[in-house]
């Protein structure tokens, strides 16, 4: 039997991983062997953790998106079917990736046909992003050639999930399907609600029946589309604490990124997302923002307080590295001297993701 790989594609925070997770879960307890796979340019990832914490059985693609390191992506797909042998592997790619039906999804259905079912493309949309796509001008945030990902994204999906349905009124959805529709009229909409569990079953229900998959090739200019992705600056980091009493840790993490987020407007950079967790020996806390001067979204597992926390950072940020790294240090050392922390960091990146490379780039569709 071949094993179904689903691809997630969206822009960062448009929420593959809370979808990934829910999905997986369901597919569970359908009686499935779910298997599923993170992607990240650089390493630390807080996606792969929340996988593992969830029980789920979860690999990673560091150093990369998928389409430039489709020979890792291979042997993780191959090896999770050899060794564990899943009905489904769900994989997300790199939220600033793109192209992926031509570097992805038909190198797969060429090579792998007997190994491996491909389903549709899924690429998730945030509505607020989505909004400011359809108003013209300066509503946007980020710049025209990080937008450029963002649509062409869309573009090339074979189904368009509109993810967090349960921000918006119904009557606000249906006029977001509506122009979706018009302006993609070959891929299915599928509205969902990943945190709450709304439509889910529908959008599986397709995944696991649709022999459609990488349908739309797109046209894509790589020096836009590079540009687009060195406009971004990535911070990941881990560190450690210790504390002489147990300290509050959602109210340490909501002044820090309170912090971060006075840097971020008063230096107008545009937040594409922010993910912070603080794991201890009792639970875990994780925090994330997906827009400049959102409120962070808190998520509490076990004990709030701890004397000894592990702490890991992701943040995707349109702005330069060197600013970047000067906005987390900033932050991190007043909130660790206001709560007297003994802190040190254990891993650190900062960087610019460099031009995409595909191994390979389809020009044309494979019928499998
Ligand atoms: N309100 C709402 N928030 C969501 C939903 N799905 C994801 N989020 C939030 O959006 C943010 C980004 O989600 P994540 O799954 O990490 O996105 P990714 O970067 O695409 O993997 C997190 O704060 C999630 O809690 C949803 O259906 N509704
Ligand atoms: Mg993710």
């Amino acid at each position: 039997m071949r094993t179904r790989v689903i691809l997630l594609s969206g822009f960062l925070g448009a929420g593959k991983t809370t979808t990934m997770i829910r999905a997986a879960k369901i597919l569970e307890a359908e009686g499935k062997k779910v298997a599923v796979v993170t992607n990240d340019q650089g390493s630390s990832l807080i996606d792969t953790t929340l996988g593992r914490n969830s029980g789920l059985l979860t690999e990673e693609v560091a150093g990369g998106c998928f389409c430039c390191r489709f020979d890792d992506l291979l042997t993780t797909l191959l090896t999770l079917r050899e060794m564990q042998h899943p009905d489904v592997i769900i994989a997300e790619a790199v939220g600033s990736c793109t192209d992926l039906s031509a570097t992805v999804i038909q190198p797969l259905k060429h090579f792998y046909q007997d190994d491996f079912e491909m389903a549709p493309l899924t690429t998730l949309v945030d509505p607020n992003r989505l909004k400011a796509s359809f108003s013209s001008g300066s509503s946007l945030l980020f710049s025209e050639v990080v937008h450029y990902i963002f649509e062409k994204q869309i573009e090339e999906a074979d189904i368009i999930v509109i993810n967090k349905i349960d921000q918006y009124t119904s009557t606000a959805m249906e006029t977001m399907i509506t122009m979706l529709t018009n302006r993609y009229p070959d891929a299915l909409i599928q509205p969902i609600s990943a945190a709450r569990g709304d439509r889910m079953e529908q959008l599986i229900q397709v995944w696991m029946t649709s022999n459609i998959s990488g349908n739309h090739l797109i046209d894509l200019d790589y020096g836009t589309y590079a540009a687009g992705e060195a406009a971004l600056a990535w911070l990941n980091l881990r560190g450690e604490a210790i504390s002489f009493s147990a300290f509050p840790i959602k109210q340490w993490l909501a002044v820090f990124m309170n912090e971060l987020e006075v840097h971020f407007i008063l230096e107008k950079m545009a937040v594409a997302h922010l993910k912070v967790m603080v794991e201890h020996d009792d639970g875990f806390t994780k925090a994330s923002i997906d827009a400049t001067g959102s409120d962070p979204v808190f998520l509490v597992e076990g004990k709030q307080e701890a004397l000894a926390i592990r702490l890991v950072l992701n943040l995707r940020v349109e702005t330069s590295p060197e600013r970047l790294d000067e906005a987390v240090r900033t932050a991190l050392s007043t909130v660790n001297s206001e709560w007297k922390l003994d802190f040190h960091l254990t891993h650190y990146e900062c960087f610019r993701p460099a031009p995409p490379e595909p191994t390979y780039r389809y020009t044309n569709t494979n019928p499998h």
